[in-house]
């Protein structure tokens, strides 16, 4: 079995070279899903993954604009459109300066797996650009946006592409992108998902990545018979999947002890409540501020800077910020300090020798394709709304959010238990396999 993924992991990499991250997030799959296509004559024979791998359709794109100085800014925009099987392509874009071709290949590939799992219809894509929102100005921002969508649109649609939001990209972003596309356009759809309330957009959509992550997280530990009441939490990020999964958290009842962003992190003993929590969201949403500005109103906690928080001792490690921010040595580290639960808010935040860890010491671990689906589900619950011409109430759409976290675990428990053990990385890539793999069966050698 290890030479036929080998053999696989090689012909990949031949064709993606100075690709790390979109080969780390192959090689995670392919060492899962391999042995189970071997096991199934179904699958097998039909270089199914091999199709999976490649991406239906890369754009790649200039996108040029002026700063406040009236500087012309050069940056690169993409949209990766990887896997249209089971729906439009559904995922997000992301503006960061670290953003590049293999960064958005391994989202995208991921985001296949994951939007099956949600049981709604959406294939798989990402894109973005290296642009930094960080330290620009609205206007800086509007006219950025304005001129990534005079080229994005061309390739869009409701019923095409749907992007949504990642990271550096929130309300106020897709608000102008979405703006820019009804001028392009002249027609009022749901184009883009993470739309604000008054223009088509879903209750719930800004709190379901980290609402649903801790409801993933509270299955986890319900299937092992505990639960989240009493558990100190550590969380990375500040921004928006680490706010609500935060809030979640608190509400209910955990002591959650830390956020952070790239600059370290914050650790307050006492646990940080609600309304420290609504003050952490004034600070990084309307201030657009730092996380080490929290110590200014709550002296008593402590900012490590240059740090992440996962040397705080707690039972349950929410990382919430970005892709291998998570290392063997953290691993380790954490349970050696007591965590037994490890629910990932971010894409691929764990090394894959920090997932060897969980895995070899049986601690609860749910892969960020399964546990930060609700994100993208509540994106789809949004599309059907504005399919509908109709809005559903925050009960209503949380209630389909918490069914649709407690099915994923389902189907991770249906296709990854091991002797007495879930591994929930197994039973996530399997599981996303099989609904997109018969699709792309049905549909003949596509
Ligand atoms: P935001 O832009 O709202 O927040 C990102 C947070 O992560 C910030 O605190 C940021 O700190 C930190 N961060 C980003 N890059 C780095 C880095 N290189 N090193 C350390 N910290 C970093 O993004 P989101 O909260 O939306 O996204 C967070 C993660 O969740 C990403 O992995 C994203 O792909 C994933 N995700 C998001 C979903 C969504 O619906 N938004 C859905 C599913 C997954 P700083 O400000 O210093 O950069
Ligand atoms: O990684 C993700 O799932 C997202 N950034 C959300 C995608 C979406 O289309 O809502």
């Amino acid at each position: 079995m290890d030479k036929i993924i080998k053999e696989f992991l090689n012909e990949v990499n031949k064709r993606n070279q100075n690709e790390p991250e979109f080969m780390q997030a192959v090689t995670e799959v392919a060492e899962t899903v391999i042995p189970y296509i071997v096991k199934n004559d179904f699958y097998y024979g039909q270089n199914i993954l091999m199709r999976m791998v490649e991406p239906e359709r890369v754009v790649s794109f200039r996108v040029a604009w002026i700063d406040d100085q009236e500087e012309i800014q050069v940056n690169r925009g993409y949209r990766i459109e990887m896997n249209s099987a089971i729906g439009p392509y559904k995922g997000g874009l992301r503006f960061h300066p670290s953003v590049n071709l293999s960064v958005l290949k391994f989202l995208a590939f991921e985001q296949i797996f994951k939007n099956s799992l949600t049981t709604l219809p959406m294939g798989g894509g990402k894109g973005g650009s290296d642009f930094n929102p960080k330290g620009r100005t609205d206007t800086e921002v509007m006219r950025f946006c304005q001129s990534f969508m005079t080229e994005l649109f061309r390739h869009i649609g409701p019923n095409r592409d749907i992007p949504a939001g990642d990271i550096g990209v929130g309300s106020r972003e897709i608000g102008y992108m979405f703006g820019q596309y009804k001028r392009l356009k002249n027609e009022f759809t749901g184009v883009l998902t993470g739309k604000g309330i008054s223009w088509g957009g879903s209750l719930i959509r800004p709190e379901a990545t980290g609402y649903g992550v801790v409801y993933f997280v509270q299955k986890m530990m319900e299937y092992n018979e505990t639960g989240l009441k009493g558990k100190k939490v550590v969380i990375s990020g500040s921004g928006n999947v680490a706010q609500y999964a935060a809030e979640k958290a608190i509400q209910l009842g955990s002591k959650v002890l830390t956020l952070s962003d790239s600059s370290g992190y914050i650790y307050d003993a006492e646990g940080i409540d609600e309304e420290k929590l609504a003050h952490v969201m004034q600070l990084k949403n309307i201030k657009r501020a730092r996380i080490s500005a929290y110590i200014e109103k709550y002296p008593k906690a402590k900012f490590v800077s240059e740090k992440s928080p996962w040397e705080v001792a707690c039972e349950v490690a929410l990382p919430c910020a970005t892709q291998n921010e998570l290392n063997e040595k953290d691993a380790a580290l954490l349970i050696s300090n007591g965590c037994v639960c490890v629910g990932e808010g971010a894409n691929m935040p764990s090394t894959p020798e920090a997932i060897h860890q969980f895995t070899n010491h049986k601690i609860l671990y749910a892969p960020g394709k399964a546990s930060n689906a609700g994100g993208v589900a509540v994106s789809g619950l949004e599309m059907a709304q504005n399919s509908l011409r109709y809005n559903w109430s925050r009960e209503e759409v949380d209630a389909k959010l918490q069914s649709i976290m407690a099915d994923i675990h389902k189907s991770c428990l249906d296709f990854g238990k091991e002797d007495g053990y879930v591994n929930y990385v197994k039973g996530a890539n399997i599981a996303g396999f099989v609904k997109v793999a018969d699709a792309m069966l049905a549909q003949g050698v596509v």
